[in-house]
């Protein structure tokens, strides 16, 4: 297996305290890592997170006797679930349809090449016999050595093992808060003895299960560095090559503890969403493939498009995704669930070479797509094709050959002004067509580029009658006409009327626009909408319709205005916009 053997783990921590990336140091500020090395995290071996990134793609699962009630895991306690009811759940506890091999097998076949489970969440419970409680698999009927099992079958399958670890436990006296949601406090509160606990905890899942790939930590609430930050060393102690995620404890001076961007730790966690572009911060999206982490009945399964293109976007970002499934009370994964991951793995039996192993870039992400590369080659994912053409920024190097993966033509047209990409129709692919450029020097060295649309209102002066919690930098109407497509114009929640302009600085001729509203679970908010110009004082309708939903297209006039505005007449929900997209023709 391609695990670092241990002096060269320890040679990578040498090398990196003299200077590779910031990407691991802690946020730590130099003085106070002066006075107090303890409270410095020396962060994993570049080898050992390079190791990490190239797997691309692991399974994260959530699992624990609350699948029994199909409600979510450690936030139904108290809510959905009385604390009472929740806690005895154990005790019913029986999986006895659980086989390791499968699980393994099914992550091997959806083309995952590591798997995060959660050791314990939020309510406590432990999957494996602990020794310091007895809350744990060893008290339930069951009574199998869930993470032995799992680990070994991993290990035997060439799957790499990884442990979630809750840091906030509702259930445990010590730990300052409880549920429901941990915002009760507990009269037993005593963090020094939970630290002694979570400490133990720990060094059992990577002495026992161990190696790790990884140690996922989650909502460390009132835990705060000068706990964390040893406890991390002695991980790192244990295990010199572990990664360590960004949520292990609460980073000074954040009042809410941590978000999901916080600098500490390996790596970056953006939640349920596809992380921005990086390649200096190593990140993974970790999203569920229904919408609740743990089992639920009947829950909505996202399509294979939604799945790959998920998958593409995070790879193209430079991310890894962590895909999440909930396995069921008996201690299967339903039937749809590993029918929809085989699909994913399918892909990548053909794809895989444009995702393993690859960083993101040169391309920034953008509508069309977006793109990973390799030594020379660049893989662009196109998931769209509006106007039947790609049209990318100019690439410092040159296209030396194109073609389609899989089979299939691609014609790149490459001037100063840019790329544009043709592949006829018959050779489009379903999801992703993957439009291979090799190039006359290597792709990661380029500097990475992001993608413009060409819009007449990029940049444009924008100004809109609501904005959010008045909150115009996140997300004020300029963040429609950015070309970023992770950011959007959002109004106030019951807000049925809105409009938003931008002036274009002069007048300028406009025959086609573009809007890209957000939308939730497939449905967009807007129900009757204008498309105006100012003339003197005057607005006039240029265009007129009723839902616009993602990447709305309509052509128009054309009609000459600097002027111009997007008017919701009527709305079921606050209306929000990506994107708002003014071209000539
Ligand atoms: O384990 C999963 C989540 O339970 C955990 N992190 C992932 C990996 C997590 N803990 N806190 N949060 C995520 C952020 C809070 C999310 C919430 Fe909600 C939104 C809490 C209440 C609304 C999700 C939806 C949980 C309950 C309802």
């Amino acid at each position: 297996m391609t695990r670092i053997c241990m002096s060269l783990a320890l040679l990578g921590i040498v090398l990196f305290t003299i200077g590779t990336a910031g990407a691991s140091a802690a946020a730590a500020p130099a003085e106070a890592a002066a006075a107090a090395p303890e409270l410095t995290d020396p962060g994993a071996p570049a080898e050992a997170i390079a190791h990490w990134r190239g797997l691309r793609f692991g399974m994260f699962i959530h699992w624990g006797p609350v699948a029994l009630t199909g409600h979510e895991i450690g936030w139904s306690r108290g809510r959905e679930t009385p604390i009472k009811e929740y806690d005895q759940l154990y005790k019913r506890f029986n999986p006895t349809d659980f086989n390791a091999d499968e699980w393994v097998a099914t992550a091997k076949a959806a083309g995952m090449k590591y798997m995060v489970i959660t050791t314990k969440h939020h309510d406590g419970f432990c999957l494996w016999p602990s020794d310091v409680t007895d809350y744990d698999i060893g008290g339930s009927p069951f009574g199998r050595d869930v993470l032995k099992e799992l680990s070994a079958a991993c290990r035997k399958g060439g799957i790499e093992f990884g442990t979630y670890y809750s840091v906030c436990d509702w259930h445990h006296p010590a730990f300052p808060r409880g549920s429901p949601g941990g915002r009760t406090k507990k009269p037993t509160a005593d963090l020094d003895a939970y630290d002694k606990y979570l400490r133990a905890q720990v060094k059992e899942l990577v002495t026992r299960y161990g190696p790790l790939l990884v140690l996922w930590f989650d909502v460390p609430q009132v835990y705060t560095e000068d706990y964390g930050i040893p406890m991390v060393r002695m991980l790192r102690g244990l295990q010199p090559n572990i990664i360590v995620n960004n949520r292990a404890y609460a980073a000074a001076g954040r009042k809410k503890g941590f978000s999901h961007q916080t600098q500490v730790g390996d790596y970056t966690t953006p939640e349920q969403r596809v992380g921005g572009f990086d390649r200096d911060r190593p990140w993974e999206t970790c999203m569920t493939i229904c919408r609740q982490w743990a089992w639920k009945p009947n829950d909505t399964l996202k399509s294979l498009e939604q799945c790959i293109q998920i998958l593409v976007r995070t790879a193209g970002g430079d991310g890894n995704l962590l895909l999440n499934v909930g396995p069921t009370a008996d201690g299967r994964i339903e039937k749809r669930q590993i029918d929809r991951l085989k699909q994913i793995g399918d892909w990548l039996g053909t794809y895989g070479e444009s995702i393993y192993g690859t960083r993101g870039g040169p391309f920034k992400p953008g509508p069309f797509g977006a793109s990973t590369c390799k030594a020379n080659r660049v893989y662009l994912h196109v998931l769209a094709w509006p106007g039947g053409e790609v049209r990318l920024p100019p690439l410092p190097r040159k296209v030396t050959a194109a073609g389609v993966l899989g089979g299939g033509k691609a014609e790149v047209d490459q001037t100063d002004e840019g790329l544009v990409v043709h592949v006829p129709e018959s050779d489009r692919k379903d999801i992703d067509t993957i439009v291979t450029l090799d190039l006359d020097g290597p792709a990661l060295a380029i500097e990475p580029v992001a993608w413009s649309s060409g819009s007449l209102a990029t940049g444009a002066k924008a100004t809109a009658s609501n904005v959010f919690a008045k909150q115009a930098r996140e997300y004020g109407p300029a963040k429609a006409v950015d070309d970023d497509q992770t950011t959007r114009w959002a109004t106030d929640a019951g807000t049925r009327e809105a409009w938003m302009q931008v002036d274009l600085g002069k007048p300028t001729a406009i025959g086609r626009a573009v809007i890209d509203e957000a939308t939730r679970f497939g449905g967009g908010r807007v129900r009757k909408f204008r498309l105006e110009v100012r003339n003197g004082k005057d607005w006039e309708p240029v265009l007129e319709g009723t839902t616009i939903g993602r990447n709305f297209e309509k052509t128009f006039g054309p009609v000459t205005a600097r002027h111009v505005r997007l008017t919701i007449l009527e709305a079921v929900e606050g209306p929000t916009i990506w994107e708002f997209q003014l071209f000539a023709k």
